[in-house]
């Protein structure tokens, strides 16, 4: 059964043995199982702590949340009653259809739209769309943004946006390391003002480690990604997410996360695409695509290479 939905969850089975689970709530992914060409064999890819709530009450820890409108704490004058990295992470979704469901892969689209509870803290019109395809070793997850305003003003009233996909990635986290991201521009949550500002840096290493406790934006990075670590490593590969998150809290800031598991920072690492500097605009009528797409690699068959 290709695609199953029950109690929340949306599951789907791919004919070679992945899969992958999306609640409705926040249209989270929660888990995606897949395989590598040399190691068939599905193994989970993500990362959930074991103390996340599933049943709807708090945004997911862990898994593919989606961050809509804004990215951190709302900076934009339209975001200004919403909570840290918007509200599409924690509202329900609607499954709306399968998109496809053969032997290349297994697709299902969820719609999010203006409900009273979105409209009393964010009054702008719009859809969304969540469209996620399981493929034999690939996971994408495209989020369609339409400017549903019929005005015809000037200026165009455009909508005006961040969106990322929040990817805990299940991995050593010590033995990690992020590519390619040297040479870039990348601000430093870590060592942010009281106000939040942070200063520009220039990305000195090759591989990127989160060793320490790490939370850096890398600004018009390369959109093209590999995380590996000895035996394993996903490769993101992305369309319109002009910006890269790493994010790990280590002990230092992971102690204080209260859904975050003992131990849960020696598990992931975050690396999330997204549109977080600046903001995204769209035309009144017109629809914003931003892509991601996840793969298996066996990074023991990359080092041989
Ligand atoms: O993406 C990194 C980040 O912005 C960190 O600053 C940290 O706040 C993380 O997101 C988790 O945010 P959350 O609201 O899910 O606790």
């Amino acid at each position: 059964m290709p695609v199953e939905q029950k109690d929340g969850r949306v599951l789907l089975t791919h004919p070679k043995g992945s899969s992958t689970e999306v609640l409705l709530y926040g249209a989270t992914v929660i888990s995606w199982k897949a395989g590598t060409k040399p190691r068939p064999e599905p193994m989970e890819r993500l990362f959930v702590s074991s103390k996340a709530a599933l049943d709807g009450s708090k945004p997911v820890r862990g898994g593919i949340p989606v961050v809509f409108p804004c990215f951190g704490a709302p900076i934009h004058p339209e975001h200004s009653r919403l909570g840290q990295h918007g509200f599409a992470r924690s509202e329900v979704w609607t499954f709306e259809r399968i998109v496809m469901d053969n032997d290349a892969g297994v697709s299902v689209r969820l719609t999010l739209e203006p409900t009273p509870r979105i409209t009393a803290k964010y009054d702008r019109p719009f859809h969304l769309a969540f469209v996620v395809t399981l493929a034999e070793h690939q996971l994408s997850t495209d989020l369609h943004v339409t400017n549903t305003s019929t005005s015809t003003a000037f200026p165009p009233d455009n909508l005006e946006f961040q969106a990322l996909f929040h990817n805990y990635i299940r991995a050593p986290s010590k033995d990690v390391l992020v590519f390619p991201l040297q040479h870039l521009q990348y601000y430093d949550k870590t060592e942010a003002t009281e106000e939040g500002r942070t200063k520009a840096k220039v990305e000195t290493r090759a591989g990127v480690d989160v060793r320490k406790f790490t939370d850096s934006v890398y600004e018009d990075a390369p959109q093209k990604y590999e995380a590996t670590w000895p035996g394993g490593g996903i490769d993101i590969n992305v369309k319109k997410l002009k910006d890269l998150v790493v994010w790990n809290p280590r002990e230092e800031a992971g102690a204080k996360i209260a859904d975050m598991e003992e131990g849960g920072w020696d598990k992931y690492i975050c690396v999330e695409p997204g549109y977080v500097r600046g903001f995204a605009k769209v035309e009144p009528g017109k629809r914003w695509i931003g892509q991601q797409v996840l793969s298996t690699i066996d990074a023991e068959r990359r080092i041989n290479q």
